[in-house]
């Protein structure tokens, strides 16, 4: 018994540390606007075998798992203290969803979990479920983060297991291991998700990017990536909700979408990723795309690339809610080079790399949707003229 104790506690360590301590690579044939990666950045397999395992030979002779993790993505992303810094979405076995850091020295591999997962002072009671966390370093001096809180609805009837209620959580930390919960985010929707904190002050205001939604799954009459003040953060209040980005028919981001992290401000506008939401046969597909706002006025979407920026491909395809691209954490280095962590099918976490330089071009040149198959062959059409008046290919 306690060789067998001791030849699983070698080899599942063996297995992890290998997994710890494989080396990314750029994958070939990419599009030029980011490079995709071989391997998941972080899966349910990096969770820490002591969150999982009792390495007590008298209580766990088989060295069974105890506890099962599901899945890790989701996650928001930060750079501190020189770390490539993920607050991942961790799902259990059991489907309840927490929060959990794991740090990296590159940013592309070597992502390992701190030994706790994160617990916040005055967890909200109500909180049933919590996850999707954005991870915003706000000019005021805090770290927030702002995650969907989620909670049976009390008002669904009896056998109604599957009607929940949504709302922004939000915690604030300066060392991402201690940190204050603040009151939940009001706002006049009945149910918020993809809640996000812009990092500069407006108007001496905190701002939110908001998505209001009639009910936990469908956006309904309202939807649509939306924008609001609060005067406070401790007891954040959006009294109005101004829409920047509407859903809209026959797009990527039909049925809904979402901001995805805090935006990225460039010389030449703010960046944003977000994810938009389309029904199909098979079920609702999530593919990411971008678009820039005007540096003075935040609701003034100013460049809009037609289509999907990244939709998931090959392995990414398939997973417990599969077809799904989503982010919510990217980090800009000083030197302009992006990193976008994103999830595929509500499973695992990947990275792409790219740079200010590169996302510009393509936010800026890329042709915008007309909204008619005719304008997409216009735009084609004028891309071979123009191509036919180069002589350096
Ligand atoms: O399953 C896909 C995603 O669905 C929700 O996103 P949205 O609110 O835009 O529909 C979230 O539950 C998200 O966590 C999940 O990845």
């Amino acid at each position: 018994m306690t060789s067998n104790f001791k030849n699983r506690v070698q080899q599942l360590r063996r297995a992890h540390e290998t997994l710890l301590s494989t080396k990314n690579q750029i994958q070939d044939g990419g599009n030029g606007i980011y490079d995709r990666y071989k391997y998941p950045v972080l899966t349910a397999a990096h969770a820490p075998l002591e969150w999982r395992y009792d390495f007590n030979l008298q209580s766990n002779p088989y060295f069974m798992e105890r506890i099962g993790v599901n899945a890790v993505f989701n996650a928001g992303a930060i750079k501190f203290n020189d770390k490539y810094i993920m607050v991942a979405r961790v799902e259990g076995s059991d489907r309840k969803s927490f929060f959990a850091v794991a740090e990296s020295e590159s940013g592309i591999e070597g992502f390992k979990f701190w030994d706790y997962p994160i617990v916040f002072d005055g967890h909200n009671d109500e909180d049933t479920n919590v996850y999707d966390m954005r991870v915003v370093k706000h000019e005021d001096g805090w770290i927030y983060g702002l995650f969907c809180t989620e909670k049976r609805d009390p008002s669904a009837a009896l056998g109604d297991q599957t009607s929940a209620l949504a709302q922004c959580g939000i915690i604030r930390t300066k060392d991402l291991k201690n940190w204050e919960r603040l009151a939940d985010l009001k706002t006049p929707s009945p149910q918020q998700r993809n809640v996000v904190l812009h990092p500069e002050f407006v108007d001496g205001k905190y701002a939110f990017y908001t998505r209001p939604q009639d009910s936990f799954i469908e956006a309904g009459s309202g939807g649509g990536i939306g924008f609001g003040l609060s005067d406070s953060i401790e007891n954040s209040q959006i009294l109005q909700e101004h829409i920047l980005f509407k859903k809209q028919y026959h797009t990527v981001y039909e049925s809904k979408n979402g901001q995805g992290p805090a935006p990225i401000k460039t010389q030449k506008g703010w960046m944003h990723l977000a994810h938009g939401v389309r029904n199909t046969a098979a079920g609702l597909r999530y593919v990411l795309y971008m678009f820039m706002t005007d540096l003075a006025d935040l609701t003034k979407v100013i460049h809009r690339p037609a289509g999907y920026f990244i939709a998931p491909e090959g392995e990414e395809r398939v997973g417990d809610v599969s077809n799904v691209a989503f982010c919510n954490g990217w980090i800009a280095d000083d030197d302009g080079k992006v990193f976008i962590y994103y999830a595929s099918s509500d499973t695992r976490m990947h990275v792409a790399t790219s740079s200010i330089d590169q996302l510009m071009d393509y936010l800026i040149n890329t042709p915008e949707d007309g909204f008619k198959s005719s304008l997409s062959v216009e735009n084609i059409i004028t891309l071979i003229d123009n191509n036919k008046q180069v002589s350096n290919i």
